[in-house]
């Protein structure tokens, strides 16, 4: 079978969802980070916007900022993918080719410097994980105790962090052509855009203070909410798209039929008009933000925790447990009391069909690709909450329970009930060495990671 790439036709009848946009101009978009999220979601929106308006497509170039694997996956096949959405009645495959290339930025740093200093770019889109944005555990700044951070503070030519890339695109662009764009976070953080905004700016005053000046006067960073869930690919996601397409596809994205996209409508420079294809466009995001943090997100890590504790191995298994379902409902008693509700806000509503999409047993979403980076995840998705209830003097057992679940996770991280467990957190190293010794009392081990 031939490689999926630009001169793919359909071998059959079937309805591949084909689109014939033009493909030649200079990518409008750069986007750093450059995995399955940003396929399942910015990319087909992107997707979906060129189709309604072939003659002035928003191209994307991705960036890679660790390792080579989307470009041996996306170049040889000029960017093309599959995107599939599944949901209770099927699966719907559609090739998506708003992606043009992804350059490798950890060993061509020039190159991404020279895409974000091209006046023809009018966005930058970022998917760099919590981490990414090397925020100090306080929150106040960037984490200057971090090694990248600091190589960072001391020169760019190499850039270690995402932070430090586009600093150094910035600067490039401030000196040439001077024209204003817009830093678009598209993470689960609260506050995503004025989070990019802040430790932006602190890397560029300290190399620049004119720099920092004429980001603030040119450079917009919206607050986003983006949802849509988005599971590891598997063998047998990608023989799927093989045997659908006629062609080899290395770069496929699987993901859920529900996506949902709200953005700041305060953009430097042209904007896309994503409305046209369902995105909100709107004066503040954070209730939006709130609420998916707290609802979805945190249940999702309450799943992890607990789920993986209990044996649970995928979402969908774990909400049929009724053990975990009952924490998930717990949970969001607790979690409502601290979202903001308004009108237009349907929280039963909501709440049912987070259920119907966690139940959905068509996306194999394991749990450990959820438990990955819980240290970073927890602060906005339950510990925020579980601080203004206390505050309020108001039991959170759920909240807790997750908490102290994550901490018993850590402390057996490797195997549990003799099965391997596989995640990842930056926090690991410090963790295992803390809770060596510990009894398995939360409080104990609560208190040693503290
Ligand atoms: C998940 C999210 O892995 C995780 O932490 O909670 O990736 C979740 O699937 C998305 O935010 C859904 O929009």
């Amino acid at each position: 079978m031939r490689r999926l790439n630009r001169l793919y036709q359909p071998q059959t009848d079937d309805d591949l969802g084909l689109s014939d946009y033009r493909r030649d101009g200079e990518p409008k978009v750069v986007h750093l980070g450059i995995g399955a999220f940003h396929r399942a979601h910015q990319a087909f929106y992107l997707e979906q916007l060129n189709r309604l308006q072939p003659n002035d497509p928003w191209l994307i170039v991705g960036a890679s900022l660790r390792s080579a694997r989307a470009s041996h996956q996306l170049n040889p096949q000029d960017g093309l993918f599959s995107h599939i959405a599944r949901d209770h009645h099927g699966s719907h495959l559609t090739v998506v080719r708003s992606l043009v290339a992804v350059i490798n930025a950890y060993e061509s740093p020039d190159q991404l410097v020279q895409y974000i200093a091209k006046p023809s770019t009018q966005l930058i889109t970022l998917t760099i994980t919590e981490k990414g944005y090397c925020v100090r555990a306080d929150g106040l700044g960037l984490d200057t105790q971090s090694a990248d951070v600091a190589a960072d503070m001391a020169e760019l030519s190499q850039p270690k962090t995402a932070i430090g890339h586009l600093v150094a695109g910035l600067t490039q662009r401030f000196r040439t052509c001077g024209t204003g764009l817009t830093v678009l976070s598209c993470d689960n953080l609260s506050h995503n855009g004025d989070i990019t905004r802040q430790m932006v700016l602190e890397l560029a005053a300290h190399h620049d203070q004119a720099l920092a000046h004429w980001i603030t006067a040119h450079v917009s960073f919206p607050n986003s909410m983006v949802d849509r869930i988005a599971p590891a690919v598997t063998e047998a996601d990608r023989n799927e798209a093989d045997l659908c397409l006629g062609a080899i596809d290395e770069a496929v994205a699987v993901t859920e039929s529900f996506s949902q996209w709200v953005i700041e409508d305060n953009f430097s420079g042209e904007r896309p008009h994503l409305e046209r294809v369902g995105v909100a466009m709107v004066g503040d995001v954070s209730a939006w933000e709130t609420r998916k943090l707290r609802l979805l997100n945190a249940a999702h890590t309450a799943m992890a925790c607990v789920g993986t504790w209990l044996g649970a191995e995928f979402v969908h298994a774990a909400i049929a447990d009724t053990r975990i379902r009952q924490l998930v409902l717990d949970l969001w008693q607790e979690n409502i009391t601290t979202v903001p509700v308004d009108q237009d806000f349907d929280a039963g509503g909501y709440c049912e069909q987070l259920l119907d999409r966690f139940a959905n047993p068509h996306l194999q979403h394991r749990l450990e690709q959820i438990l990955s980076d819980t240290s970073q995840k927890l602060p906005q998705r339950v510990l925020a909450a579980l601080k203004e209830r206390l505050q309020r003097e108001q039991d959170s057992p759920a909240l807790t329970n997750t908490v102290a679940a994550w901490a018993l996770v850590l402390k057996h991280d490797g195997t549990l009930r003799g099965e391997a467990i596989h995640f990842s957190d930056p926090i690991l190293p410090c963790a295992r060495e803390r809770l060596t010794g510990t009894d398995d009392t939360p409080l104990a081990q609560l208190t040693a990671l503290a």
